[in-house]
């Protein structure tokens, strides 16, 4: 089985997209963004990339977030990811190396229910809109498609 180990990286300056693949493809690698803004939320919500793609969130929000992955949903690998934003600027990088679909969220700001259902907060860690609503769970998910060579 091949281990995948996650990516991580202190500024977007140091990605080292050239030495990752070097020789192995012509195709360059891609590497796609997802932003938190000043919100509890990934934006864009959903995103499809290839393999060999590499996904980077960065945190812009002044609230530290998560990325999180269970085993439920992903299929694409990265099983058990866990890893902080921090908040104003953190970053965090994966690669995926197969297709399939990644489903994550912020365990600050959503959690899976009974049925792997993303489900806000509530109560006793979301924010209350003047609908008497707490939010929606801060999720997003990758579909990752066939390489192209
Ligand atoms: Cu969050």
């Amino acid at each position: 089985m091949r281990k995948l180990f996650p990516v991580v990286l202190l500024a977007v300056g140091l990605i080292p997209i050239g030495a990752v693949h070097a020789g192995a493809s012509r195709s360059p690698r891609a590497i796609r963004q997802v932003t938190v803004p000043e919100a509890d939320q990934f934006t864009p919500f959903a995103m499809t990339i290839h393999a060999g793609d590499f996904v980077r969130w960065v945190n812009t929000d002044g609230d530290d977030h998560t990325v999180v992955a269970d085993n439920a949903y992903t299929t694409a690998g990265h099983q058990g990811t866990d890893h902080v934003l921090p908040a104003s600027g953190g970053v965090f990088v994966l690669r995926f190396s197969h297709a399939g679909t990644f489903l994550y969220y912020c365990r600050f700001h959503a959690h899976l229910d009974a049925n792997n259902q993303p489900v806000a907060p509530g109560p006793d860690g979301g924010i209350q809109d003047a609908n008497g609503n707490f939010g929606t769970p801060m999720s997003g998910v990758i579909t990752v498609l066939p390489g192209n060579g």
